[in-house]
């Protein structure tokens, strides 16, 4: 168990198609506690694989609800709409606010190779959004409403206000 560094926006990993796991070997299995370890200590609410330098299509989530392991995620059914902030430990410090389904049904291999499909609303399915983006290479930045913003201007009266509206 590891902590990884998380590469930041910017680096040409991040921009990049991640490739399907074939088997879980060894360094697969080290690579998700890593993520886990990376994750948790940075108190985020997921990671992609690309986040800390493997491009291999391997993310882990947690909502609250404890750790979920995707491998090769594939959405197969988005519904509903939802708009909100979103952020990303490789944009530290800055927020957007970017629509997204508000339900999501995602099929993936779990850590020990078994194919499973999971169901998310919500943050999570927001999760399940954001990081099978980072698996494309796509990043929350160019999907948001009207731009970023840094964290520590989060009462600047234009994001209140669409905060406001979306209630
Ligand atoms: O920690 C994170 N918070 C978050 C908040 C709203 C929507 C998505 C996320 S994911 C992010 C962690 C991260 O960068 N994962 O790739
Ligand atoms: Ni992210």
């Amino acid at each position: 168990m590891a902590i990884r560094e998380i590469r930041e926006i910017g680096e040409p990993i991040l921009a990049k198609k991640a490739k399907p796991v074939k088997e879980i070997t060894p360094k697969i299995t080290e690579l998700i506690d890593d993520m886990l370890d990376t994750m948790y200590e940075a108190m985020g609410v997921g990671l992609a694989a690309p986040q800390v330098g493997v491009l291999k299509q391997v993310i882990v989530i947690d909502v609250g609800e404890g750790p979920i392991v995707l491998i090769n995620p594939e959405i197969i059914n988005e519904e509903g709409e939802q708009i909100g902030q979103e952020g990303c430990l490789s944009v530290p410090g800055k927020i957007g606010i970017v629509k997204r389904p508000n339900k999501v049904r995602v099929r993936a291999y779990d850590e020990n190779w078994e194919i499973r499909e999971l169901e998310g609303e919500g943050l999570l399915a927001r999760a399940f959004c954001h990081e099978t983006d980072h698996l494309k290479g796509e990043m929350f930045v160019d999907k948001t409403e009207d731009g970023v913003y840094n964290m520590n201007e989060l009462e600047s009266a234009d994001l209140m206000d669409e905060i406001e509206e979306e209630e």
